[in-house]
């Protein structure tokens, strides 16, 4: 096979830039370890910026989530038993944010491009890259008993921190920063209407909470665990008890349990590798960073380097300027770094750390409180969970 981007990875960066691509009519195939079932099976992310909107709209993909989006313009900050709200749309000139699962995000892109008839291949194994240090570079994979192989001018590779992308690029040609948290977070997806509309993240002696939510009908609820703590040992009501331990006594008396339909830790880190891009090989999305979920950046930084990379490949097939795709790393890192800065703060201002103690409560304390009482603190959350925009190449 024959194509002009190879995409290694079917989740939401490399389906997004396939869609991206296809628009501008740059041809492309998706390489996916997994079957699409196994990938929509992942819950993970909730809460779209702005820019990941536009992305989902420049790609002909955002009608559903237009739709069936929930628009929110604020967070609460629960801390010493009581909630602020941070008004978002009022300190950004009018920007929000839109909640929308990461699952349906997916699956909006996976039957776009079946749609048009676009070429992925699911369950492909032993997927190997080659020659992106040369002109010719190739992706090869093993499906159906037999050895494949793609020829292409690039490799996008958008495969995850667990991908065989990052792991391709010789150890010498790549710097890596990492940051592992001290514990993870428990999180259950259930059928039960949200404790209240908006978001709440909740700093308590007990550890982080946060409540988020997929529709008016379905919620997504987080508490902060050890990080050698084990699901199996969770049950329903002991998640539900753990909750509403952290609540505030409106929030706990308003909320509705029930069943789980999904439990899992995810573990919490900081992480970048540097450069993204290695020759005709390009890093993309979870492959070449990670965030603690506090800020809600992970799945928004994925569609902004595929923004950006998108726009890269069309600078160079239609205008014949590798001008773009010469800084395509350097644009991405600027605003990576940027949220994982973001990340870290509010991970570190939000969660118990075995070193807090009591001074470091009171400090954390002192911190919301500044947030919850001063416009200049507030705009500066505000602003970055919002999503900082876009630069143009
Ligand atoms: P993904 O990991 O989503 O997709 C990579 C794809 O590549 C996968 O489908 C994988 O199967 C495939 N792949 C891997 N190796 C391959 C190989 N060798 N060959 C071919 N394919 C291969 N972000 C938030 O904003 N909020 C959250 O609450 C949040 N919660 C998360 C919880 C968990 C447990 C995890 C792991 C992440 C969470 N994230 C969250 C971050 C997450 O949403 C990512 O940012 C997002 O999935 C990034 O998308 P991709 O870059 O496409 O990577
Ligand atoms: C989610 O709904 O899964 C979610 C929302 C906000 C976050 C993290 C996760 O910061």
């Amino acid at each position: 096979m024959r194509t002009q981007v190879a995409i290694i990875g079917a989740g939401p960066s490399g389906l997004l830039l396939g869609q991206l691509l296809h628009a501008a009519g740059i041809d492309n195939i998706v390489v996916e370890r997994q079957s699409g079932d196994y990938v929509l099976g992942r819950i993970r992310a909730g809460v779209l910026e702005q820019v990941t909107m536009d992305l989902l709209a420049q790609a002909g993909v955002d009608a559903r989530a237009k739709a069936e989006g929930l628009p929110h313009d604020g967070i609460e900050l629960l801390f010493k038993g009581a909630r602020h709200r941070i008004d978002m749309h009022a300190l950004t000139g009018g920007k929000r944010v839109t909640v929308y699962g990461q699952t349906e995000v997916t699956r909006d892109l996976m039957e776009a491009r079946a749609a048009k008839g676009l070429t992925t291949v699911y369950s492909a194994a032993n997927v190997s890259l080659h020659d992106f240090d040369g002109q010719h570079p190739r992706v090869r994979y093993e499906k159906d008993g037999a050895t494949h192989e793609i020829e292409c001018d690039y490799i996008a590779g958008c495969d995850g921190y667990h991908g065989v992308s990052r792991a391709s690029v010789p150890p010498g040609a790549i710097r890596l920063y990492e940051k592992v948290y001290p514990f993870g977070w428990l999180g259950v997806l259930a059928d039960v209407p949200p404790v209240s509309h908006e978001l709440i993240y909740a700093n308590t002696s007990r550890g982080f909470a946060l409540c988020s939510m997929r529709s008016a009908t379905r919620s997504r609820y987080y508490v902060q665990v050890p990080v050698e703590e084990k699901v199996e040992r969770w049950s329903d009501e002991a998640f539900w008890d753990e909750l509403r331990a952290r609540l505030d006594p409106e929030a706990r008396e308003h909320l509705v349990t029930g069943p789980s339909l999904e439990k899992s830790i995810a573990p919490l880190r900081s992480f970048v590798a540097e450069p993204m891009r290695f020759g005709r090989l390009f890093l993309a999305g979870d492959a070449a960073h990670i965030v603690p979920p506090t800020g809600a950046k992970g799945l928004n930084l994925a569609a902004a380097d595929v923004g950006y990379l998108s726009q890269a490949f069309i600078h160079h097939y239609r205008d014949h300027s590798p001008s773009a795709l010469d800084r395509y790393s350097d644009l991405c890192l600027r605003r990576v770094w940027k949220a994982e800065r973001f990340s870290w703060w509010f991970t570190s201002l939000m969660h118990r750390f075995p070193d807090t103690g009591e001074f470091g409560q009171k400090i954390q304390e002192a911190e919301l409180d500044y947030l919850a009482h001063s416009q200049a603190a507030a705009t500066s959350l505000a602003e970055n969970y919002v999503g900082l925009p876009l630069e143009s190449f």
